[in-house]
Parts: structure tokens; sequence; C-alpha cells
């Protein structure tokens, strides 16, 4: 089951959200800044335990002062213009990181638009691949939500799911 939800992700009472990270897993700015920020020192120090993460592969801590249980945290791809891999990159962050949740028994999953800001991936083709990896692999027991953070991006997912389920 996939939902789209317009918000802040670190508000969310989910079993685990997903961060959008960098390889160093030590934090960042965005959406990596602000569940830092909402989850507080324990999640720095966790983080500083797990030796990074490569690009496209995910892992997890506890969500400490979010109300979400875990933070699974993935790497996306840098946009390079399309023909390094990104693609298949993106997928993987959504299928390792739905893996890792399920691995855990998570019900419930929150997910960034993983790629779309500080590593530039445009909007239209990041908005498909989460759209149909998430369509695609989340078990009919677990909830995915994909998570907008303004106005623009939210309307674009709804139609990006509207056409997909046409097609
Ligand atoms: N809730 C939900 N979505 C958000 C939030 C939020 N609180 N804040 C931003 N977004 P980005 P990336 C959206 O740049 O492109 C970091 O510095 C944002 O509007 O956070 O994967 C890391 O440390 C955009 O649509 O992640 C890395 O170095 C989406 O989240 C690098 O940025 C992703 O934007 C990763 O870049």
């Amino acid at each position: 089951m996939l939902d789209l939800y317009k918000g802040d992700i670190t508000q969310l009472k989910v079993d685990a959200i997903v961060n959008a990270a960098n390889r160093t897993l030590l934090g960042g700015g965005g959406v990596d800044g602000a569940i830092h920020r909402a989850a507080g020192r324990g999640l720095y120090e966790e983080c500083k335990t797990l030796g990074g993460c490569e690009t496209g592969e995910a892992k997890t801590t506890g969500g400490y002062l979010l109300p979400a249980k875990y933070v699974i945290h993935t790497v996306g791809p840098v946009w390079r213009g399309g023909g390094y891999g990104e693609k298949e990159l993106l997928t993987r962050c959504y299928l390792n990181s739905l893996k890792e949740g399920i691995s855990r028994g998570v019900k419930s999953i929150a997910f960034p638009l993983i790629s779309s800001g500080a590593y530039g991936y445009p909007l239209a083709e990041a908005l498909e691949v989460a759209v149909i990896a998430l369509a695609e692999n989340t078990p009919a027991d677990v909830s995915a939500i994909l998570v907008l953070y303004d106005e623009k991006t939210y309307i674009a997912a709804q139609e990006t799911l509207a056409r997909l389920k046409r097609e």
C-alpha cells in the first residue's frame, strides 16, 4: 500500500522514517538535518558507530526523540545527467530501505523524495522512481508513505501516481 503525505517527515508517528543521508551518515542539510535536529544527540552518537553507508544501501538506527521508532538511513545518488546508473541506485535506496524495515517488523514506513534536493535528481524522474519502487514492492500488510515537503511536489506526486495507475 502506498499513500502520499504533504509535510514534515519528522512529525510522523510511524514505525520508521527513511533519511536521505550522505555516505558519512553524520548529518547534513535538508531532510537529514531536520531528522538529526528532531531526534537529538543520541541519533548522531549511534550514526558514528555505523561506519558510513554506500550509495543505494540502507542502515537502521533508533528514532530517539522522534515519534518514529526507527530511522532507516539511505544514500541516494547524486544526479550526473542520468547516464551513471542513477535510476538503478535510486531504486535500490527504496528497496533496501523497505527490506531494512520489513526485517524489523515495521508496518508503517515513511520516505522522503530521496535525491531530489541537494543531490539534484530531476523532480519528475525522482517521483517516478519512488512511486514505482514503492507501489510494486511494498507488502500488502505494510503501509508505505511518500512524504512530499511542499505543495508543488505533492501535486506532482499525485499526478504521477494517478498516471501510473492508468498505465
Ligand atoms: N520532511 C520531508 N521532506 C523534506 C524535509 C522534511 N523535513 N526537508 C526537506 N525535504 P534533500 P537529497 C525534502 O536535499 O537530495 C543532505 O545534506 C526536500 O524538499 O534533503 O537526497 C544530506 O546529508 C527534497 O524534496 O536530500 C546529503 O548530503 C527531499 O526532501 C544530501 O543532502 C530530499 O532533499 C542528500 O540530498
